[in-house]
């Protein structure tokens, strides 16, 4: 694992909100995650969130169709969480998001199967059980990413735009530049990654993803942080309805089994 960030990676991703850092993972890493991934996989069927949180299933519906999405791995497997939970890690996203602390919100794999549809263009953050413009994500190449199979894409700066307007993620692909207007009117970069290769972006950065047009998957593994001390803002996104039920706006999200500090 390489952890080490050059201070233009840290400038740039303050800047722009995203940065890719080449070669995160050796072959070997890759290896492992990767079959401890498809392992969860395999072992979760239809079910798309591990761990007791809230009860999701998978659907034939378009979104299911975006990529195959199985959440919080890292409660049922050693290996992700040895990966996801990694201190060295979590000293990366502190100093990217210039913070003291960060815990796991949630990973996920985010497998974009052949032919699967487009990622439209969307905010990460909004989505959650806390605001925050600290929240950041890794996003880990574990196949190769191409222009072809639905590489990752960013508005730069967008970051810096963004409210808590939450569109989510649906069937069109510009929906978000209708609430954003100004952000349509900046240049799109393309990430294409080898595996191993990664990239961070901030929670509140615009990103989005092509369709797959070919017969192989994409195969991602993401994990997003929430800053220490962020606090519930009302929505349940993955909680479990119990611990959902008990929180009332404003508490401190501090629950360390949920939500550990890396
Ligand atoms: O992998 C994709 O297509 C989208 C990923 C994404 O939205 C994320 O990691 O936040
Ligand atoms: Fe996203």
């Amino acid at each position: 694992m390489n952890t080490t960030l050059a201070p233009p990676q840290v400038a740039s991703y303050q800047q722009n909100g995203f940065v890719a850092h080449r070669g995160f993972l050796t072959t070997d890493e890759v290896a492992e995650l990767k079959a401890a991934v498809l392992q969860c996989v395999a072992e979760m069927g239809r079910k798309k969130v591990a761990g007791g949180g809230r009860d999701m299933q998978e659907e034939e519906n378009y979104y299911d169709k975006v990529f195959t999405q199985r959440l919080n791995l890292w409660r049922i497997n050693p290996i992700v969480k040895r990966y996801m939970l990694n201190p060295d890690l979590g000293r990366m996203l502190c100093q990217l998001e210039g913070i003291d602390g960060m815990r796991v919100w949630h990973d996920q794999t985010l497998i974009k199967e052949p032919f699967g549809n487009p990622t439209a263009w969307h905010l990460d953050n909004p989505n959650w059980s806390f605001y925050s413009r600290h929240s950041i994500s890794i996003w880990i190449a574990l196949e190769e990413a191409t222009l072809e199979n639905g590489c990752m894409w960013f508005v730069p700066g967008s970051h810096k735009l963004a409210r808590y307007d939450n569109v989510g993620i649906g069937t069109n692909l510009a929906d978000l530049f209708k609430v954003y207007p100004e952000m349509a009117k900046i240049d799109t970069v393309s990430v294409p990654m080898k595996p191993g290769d990664c990239s961070f972006h901030n929670g509140l950065c615009a990103h989005g993803a092509g369709a797959n047009m070919t017969r192989k998957r994409r195969m991602a593994m993401t994990c997003a942080y929430m800053p220490v001390g962020s606090t519930f803002n009302g929505q349940q996104n993955i909680l479990p309805d119990v611990y959902f039920k008990s929180l009332h706006k404003g508490d401190v999200l501090a629950n360390d089994d949920w939500n550990p500090i890396v």
